[in-house]
């Protein structure tokens, strides 16, 4: 088949590497130029886990990038769908739909692959793309094929992972069924549309409550003087208890999304935004205890280690690190940052630091020499959000929820 990805992102280029390297030809489409010229100059635009070898075999099988849509057999709409003040911004998803407009004709797949709000797909797609008279279902087909690759590991699940297709009707399903199954070695699931946009947000939805109740237990067991970590860990050997880790707040373009497009659709959703509310309130949370850490100090010094959302990314979208800077510099207080994965840094940013504060569990951060480190500081606190368990001598060294 002819294949035509919208968005060249970090869903929309492994997707498109995947056709390409499975039998179709694809043509990629991005409102980046430079993101175009890298890939027609046979550059990978960003780096994750064997994107480059497989970019680079669907390059010589013919994949090129385009400003232009192209008519093609099958439309794949993977375009970033953020959150403006707390709602959906979909209007990338509405201008991929109407590039793709003047192409549609009889037969065609159109698949989104977007999260967004549930009831989009059936309701203002379908009513958008059958402007051009044809009927969803009949004359093309619509579904709404969600993914659920965790960044740093995403070709592999796209791979592995089971997959849900929900369809406007049975027939659609069947053909992007079919078409996935090229790459698809999970179970494939097909469902209606809007089940399947549910069943996106609430994976990750349920993935940020489980996190909040974490980080609500850090609290409690920090008035309760007893050490959170070790409470989860001893919880979890229950057979079927899973609490997840307390940290600094939830970062990513995922688990801090999602919920907002269930929480806008319906009044009910009244704990999935009070664990939003929780998680947003952990960055304030670290900054309070830190501050407390450096109350005597005069014009404290605080070095923060970790601007990624989690450990061993690069990826600072959302994250909690930027929060606590924000705060931090609201209150007066001098901040340096060094994450050796976010950006070229040296360790000289710890000079007459009064506190560093750990907000990224970068596994590097482990292999520091720190007495050299703390021989630089002015004051050797340290305030660890992610319990690193860094074996430190001299140091006063505090963890969150400990
Ligand atoms: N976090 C905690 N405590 C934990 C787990 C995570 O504080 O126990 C924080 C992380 O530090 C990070 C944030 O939550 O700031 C999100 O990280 P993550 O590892 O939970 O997940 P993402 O955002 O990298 O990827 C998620 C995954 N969803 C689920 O695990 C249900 C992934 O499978 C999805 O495909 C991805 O969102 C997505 O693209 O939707």
């Amino acid at each position: 088949m002819k294949i035509c990805v919208l968005g060249l992102g970090y869903m929309g280029l492994p997707t498109a590497c995947l056709f390409a390297t499975n039998g179709h030809e694809v043509i990629g489409v991005d409102i980046n130029p430079k993101v175009v010229e890298k890939i027609n100059n046979k550059e990978c635009p960003f780096k994750e886990n064997g994107l480059t070898k497989i970019f680079e075999k669907a390059y010589d099988n013919g994949f090129r990038a385009s400003l232009n849509v192209e008519d093609s057999d099958v439309f794949i709409i993977a375009v970033p769908t953020p959150v403006v003040n707390k709602h959906a911004e979909l209007k990338y998803v509405f201008s991929a739909t109407e590039m793709i407009m003047p192409y549609l004709k009889k037969g065609n797949l159109v698949i989104l692959e977007s999260t967004v709000v549930p009831g989009t797909t059936s309701k203002l797609l379908q009513n958008s793309l059958e402007r051009s008279r044809l009927n969803a279902g009949e004359d093309f087909y619509l579904v709404h094929c969600p993914e659920r690759a965790i960044p740093g590991n995403t070709l592999h699940e796209l791979i592995y992972n089971d997959r849900i297709i929900g369809g406007v009707n049975d027939a659609s399903n069947e053909k992007a069924k079919e078409l996935y199954s090229c790459f698809v070695k999970g179970e494939i699931f097909t469902t209606d549309a809007t089940t399947a946009e549910l069943v996106k947000v609430m994976e990750n939805t349920s993935r940020d409550i489980n996190i909040a109740m974490a980080n609500e237990f850090a609290l409690i067991a920090e008035d309760l003087n007893v050490n959170v970590w070790e409470s989860i860990e001893l919880a979890n050997k229950h057979p079927r208890v899973n609490i997840l880790q307390p940290g600094p707040g939830v970062g990513g373009h995922c688990i801090a999304v999602d919920p907002w497009f269930i929480i806008e659709t319906t009044k009910r959703a009244r704990m999935i935004k009070l664990a939003r509310e929780i998680n947003s309130s952990m960055p304030y949370e670290v900054f309070r205890q830190v501050k407390n850490i450096v109350n005597e100090i005069d014009n404290p010094n605080i070095t923060v280690f970790g601007l990624a959302y989690k450990a061993n990314v690069d990826d600072t979208r959302e994250s909690p690190s930027l929060k606590f800077i924000e705060i931090a510099k609201s209150f007066g207080l001098n901040i340096e940052t060094y994450d050796p994965f976010v950006k070229e840094d040296d360790l000289s940013v710890i000079e007459n630091s009064d506190c560093i504060v750990i907000l990224t569990g970068h596994d590097i951060f482990r292999q520091l020499d720190w007495n050299s480190i703390g021989n630089k500081m002015r004051n050797k606190n340290v305030f660890d959000a992610r319990n690193m368990k860094l074996e430190l001598e001299n140091f006063n060294y505090r963890t969150l929820g400990k």
